[in-house]
């Protein structure tokens, strides 16, 4: 068995959600916060078979599109203003960030 984590944007959320459902895999919705941006995401945990991993993750890579966004100014810390960026910059957010991890043991109680 593997677990799933794919933080992905929030605008993609309930169409994965949607789309996991449809094709049968359970998953949990977390609430998160990315650390650079700062802003809302959400990260799903989805437990699956072995034989299901590669299912879950084209379900992912197809409901989970690229976007820029724009990053608030970097303020400098520890007093470094070489650091200090002072205009808004735009970076790519994924798609999806996925990490699959082994199980060792799945209860139900
Ligand atoms: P954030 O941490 O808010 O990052 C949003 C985007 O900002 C990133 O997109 C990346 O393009 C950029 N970025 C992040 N850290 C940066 C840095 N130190 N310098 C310059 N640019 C930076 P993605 O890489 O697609 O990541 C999207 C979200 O996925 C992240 O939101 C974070 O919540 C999660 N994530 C990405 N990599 C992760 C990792 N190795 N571990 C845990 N969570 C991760």
């Amino acid at each position: 068995m593997k677990l799933i984590m794919a933080v992905v944007q929030d605008q993609d959320s309930n169409k994965l959600s949607h789309a996991l459902i449809e094709h049968h895999f359970r998953a949990t919705k977390l609430a998160s916060t990315g650390g650079f941006l700062k802003a809302g995401n959400t990260t799903f945990i989805i437990g699956t078979d072995d034989n299901r991993l590669q299912e879950a993750l084209d379900i992912i890579k197809q409901n989970c599109k690229s976007r820029d966004q724009v990053a608030p100014p970097i303020s400098p810390m520890g007093g470094n203003a070489d650091a200090y960026v002072p205009y808004p910059v735009e970076v790519p957010v994924g798609g999806a960030t996925v990490f699959v991890l082994p199980v060792e043991q799945f209860h139900q109680f």
